[in-house]
């Protein structure tokens, strides 16, 4: 099964959308493996933003993403980290497609609410970043009987 990383972002916490984020994504079927809330440090986000980091605006996504404590979640799920990257929308929440997390809730680029993993590598890399081992649980989710067929759970 594949892991994918979320952070609901300082504005997620702020507006008070975390519960509304999250019920689209246990709705969708997935299994929550790992939940915590932490304030991110710039050491952090910068193994976490290295694709951004010499870009203009990361100074600025920096002190926002310290602004305010956020919640890290990791899922799990057959090919997942698509699947959630489609249910999150595009970056620029003014062109993500109506239905999606930042097309229906955000409308700033930089305050667009979530991080979603965007590679199954990336998906292990940033959840093995943001959680200890003792902090990912391995469970059976009595629901996969309906979500899944056999060989998509196996
Ligand atoms: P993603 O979050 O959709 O994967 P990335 O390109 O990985 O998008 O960028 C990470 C985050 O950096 C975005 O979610 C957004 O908050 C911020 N960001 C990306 N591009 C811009 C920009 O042009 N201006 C301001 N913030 C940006
Ligand atoms: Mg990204």
């Amino acid at each position: 099964m594949e892991r994918t990383l979320i952070i609901l972002k300082p504005d997620a916490v702020q507006r008070g959308l975390v519960g509304e984020i999250t019920s689209r994504l246990e709705r969708k079927g997935l299994k929550l493996i790992g939940l915590k809330m932490m304030r991110l440090d710039s050491a952090l986000l910068k193994a976490h933003y290295i694709h951004l980091i010499d870009k203009p605006f990361y100074k600025g996504i920096e002190e926002f993403m310290k602004s305010s404590p956020v919640v890290v979640m990791a899922w799990e799920g057959f090919e997942c980290v698509n699947s959630v990257r489609l249910i999150v929308g595009a970056t620029n929440p003014r062109i993500a497609d109506a239905g999606t997390i930042r097309g229906d809730l955000a409308i700033g680029q930089g305050r667009n609410l979530i991080h979603a993993s965007d590679s199954k590598e990336n998906g292990e890399t940033e959840v093995a970043r943001f959680f200890e081992d003792k902090e990912i649980f391995a469970y059976d989710k009595s629901e996969y009987l309906h979500v899944y067929e056999p060989y998509e759970r196996a």
